[in-house]
């Protein structure tokens, strides 16, 4: 499964954004999931991802996780290009802590959707999660990747009381 053609696309605005989202690469890996990151801004390089989008579609790029800091539009502009789902991970990057990415992510105005994850690694790990949710709903073997990985953390939480 992790050989065939890249299913989600994560995409940064900048290389400086990559230890926030390496957890959105190493769930996608974890669980068999093709995936490729990618460094591609919206406002420095706008034609650049115009094109990624196109060819990321016809590569068979299911799902999008976008990841940017400050005035964010990476996911809002990516979500502009394409049918496929647009997962948006705000950073905390700026004087504001992400605060400003979170409500550029989550505030789209109807009628081009993103879902907004939470800030930081968190929620760049639960994009990933959710990503291959949406691909298990037609890909058995994510589904079993899925059940597999929530087992293994339940077993990490111990049984005997703590104190
Ligand atoms: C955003 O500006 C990026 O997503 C990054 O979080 C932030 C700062 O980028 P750099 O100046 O560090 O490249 O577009």
């Amino acid at each position: 499964m992790s050989d065939g053609p890249i299913r989600v696309a994560i995409l940064m605005g900048s290389p400086n954004d990559l230890p926030v989202m390496q957890p959105s690469v190493d769930t996608l890996r974890e669980l068999g999931v093709p995936c490729e990151a990618r460094a591609i801004s919206a406002h420095r390089t706008p034609e650049r991802l115009h094109r990624y989008v196109e060819e990321a579609e016809a590569r068979g790029v299911r799902v999008f996780i976008c990841g940017a800091g400050g005035a964010a539009h990476l996911a809002g502009v990516t979500a502009s290009l394409t049918l496929r789902p647009v997962l948006g991970v705000p950073i905390e990057s700026s004087p504001l802590s992400g605060f400003d990415a979170l409500l550029s992510t989550v505030q789209m105005p109807g009628g081009v959707p993103v879902a907004t994850f939470g800030v930081g690694r968190s929620g760049a790990k639960n994009a990933a999660l959710f990503a291959a949710e949406i691909l298990a709903l037609e890909d058995g073997e994510v589904a079993e990747a899925l059940r597999k990985l929530r087992e293994r953390q339940a077993a990490a939480l111990p049984l005997e009381p703590l104190a």
